[in-house]
């Protein structure tokens, strides 16, 4: 087993966690290769070019054939060119860092793997890392160890930039995760959910049951909250950064990237990707912001819907989790408070789910505000970094 990921710098299952934190192996940009590893014959390595709207477009449909599907492949992700662009080009985003393979003869795209630099924080260390995300397979080539060709192409081409670290996640389970997640949803679109045979009926309910336990009021009640602005930056910033110092691993934003990862805006002749709100108090004092994102699902083989929109839940911080001495009970009503308007303001946007993972304070508000526990687990992972497991809620009663 882990023929590939036994030969990597990645810690083993039966780590000692006594070991120091940092990176397992240390090497010199002199000894890396300068040549991309030979292929299979029939097949070459591309570089390609998002902004291209054709070339996105490529690399938009070979996710949107063979990406991430869920257990039952009932449900595909459907990440829009927006999204992609979004994620992967972010501030010190290099085109480099988007492998293709390309079958020679037709010049079809078969296979892809992505990265984008990133500063993450672990307990006291800031580590520079490539954030490696969009590794796909063609369904016709799979199993045959070309996911281990990809990893290495873009650990090289990293590693030639000084870049020695790697962050990624995954639902299936490798050596070793650092931390392992779980995936809640929130109904918004109960019985379009149902119809695409993502929420079951409850033995003993009736869908007008269902529907109604999921209504939610049509316009938010938090007051002062209005949508986030660039002007807000300065003031978001420092909150955000004292929020998430709370946390054993995060990531570590310049100003350029938080404008960039929170900051709403609608890309040119795309969609929008990225919501977010702050919440302004008597004396103008931005004092909590949330934001979520859209990454839709494609249902599979069914006749009433093609689409599933889905929202993430994504940063947020809140000064009630900061006041001395800490108040877990002022901390969980406030997080009540934003998400349950988070929530409407997503049903108002035509999101069918609300997503959460067991991360950050969401254990606070994922029981009260009707999430439920999914199959799906997110693990996260260090590469050539060696860390102590940090907690991610994964326990059945969402305790953090
Ligand atoms: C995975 N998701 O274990 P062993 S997530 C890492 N992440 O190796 P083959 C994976 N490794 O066990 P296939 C992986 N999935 O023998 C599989 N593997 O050691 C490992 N699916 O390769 C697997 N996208 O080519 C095994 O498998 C080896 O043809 C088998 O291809 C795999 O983006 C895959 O889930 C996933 O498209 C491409 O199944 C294919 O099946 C597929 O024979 C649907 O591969 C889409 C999907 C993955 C989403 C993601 C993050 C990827 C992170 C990669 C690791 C980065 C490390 C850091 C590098 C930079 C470092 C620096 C500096
Ligand atoms: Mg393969």
């Amino acid at each position: 087993a882990y023929k590939f990921w036994q030969t990597q710098p990645v810690p083993k299952f039966d780590e000692d966690d006594k070991l120091e934190e940092g990176p397992i192996k240390v090497q010199k940009v002199e000894d890396v290769s300068t040549e991309q590893a030979a292929l299979v014959p029939g097949f070459e390595w591309v570089t390609m070019d998002l902004i291209d709207d054709g070339e996105i477009k490529e690399v938009y449909e070979l996710l949107n054939g063979h990406y991430v599907e869920d257990d039952g492949a009932m449900f595909r992700f459907n990440y829009s060119p927006s999204f992609l662009r979004w994620a992967m080009m972010s501030p010190g985003w290099h085109k480099r860092y988007h492998v293709g393979v390309r079958a020679t003869q037709s010049r079809k795209l078969v296979a892809y793997i992505s990265a984008i630099p990133a500063h993450v924080r672990v307990r006291d260390k800031v580590v520079l890392c490539s954030e490696v995300n969009f590794l796909v397979v063609h369904k016709k080539l799979r199993g045959k160890r070309l996911a281990p060709v990809l990893i290495k192409e873009i650990t090289r081409i990293s590693n030639l930039n000084g870049i020695w670290q790697g962050v990624h996640t995954a639902g299936i389970v490798l050596p070793r995760p650092v931390s392992t997640c779980r995936y809640f949803h929130r109904s918004l679109n109960w019985q379009k959910l149902y119809e695409c045979g993502f929420s079951p009926l409850p033995p003993g309910s009736k869908p007008q049951y269902q529907v109604r336990k999921y209504a939610l009021p049509e316009t938010t009640s938090t007051k002062g909250l209005r949508k986030m602005t660039e002007k807000d930056i300065d003031e978001v910033m420092p909150l955000f950064e004292r929020y998430m110092s709370r946390f054993d691993m995060a990531p570590q934003f310049t100003r350029e990237e938080a404008i960039h990862w929170l900051v709403p805006k609608t890309p040119e002749g795309g969609e929008e990707v990225v919501w977010s709100y702050v919440v302004v108090d008597g004396n103008g004092k931005i004092t909590d912001f949330f934001s979520f994102n859209c990454i839709e699902s494609s249902v599979i083989n069914n006749s009433k819907h093609s689409v599933l929109r889905v929202a993430y839940l994504w940063y947020y911080g809140t000064e009630a989790a900061m006041t001395t001495p800490y108040d877990r009970k002022a901390h969980a009503a406030r997080m009540n408070e934003l998400v349950h308007d988070a929530l409407i303001l997503a049903k108002n946007l035509k999101f069918d789910v609300f997503n959460a993972l067991s991360l950050m304070d969401n254990g606070l508000f994922l029981e009260q505000q009707k999430f439920g526990g999914g199959d799906g687990q997110l693990h996260y992972y260090l590469f050539n970094y060696r860390a102590r497991p940090i907690a991610g809620g994964v326990d059945e009663r969402n305790q953090l």
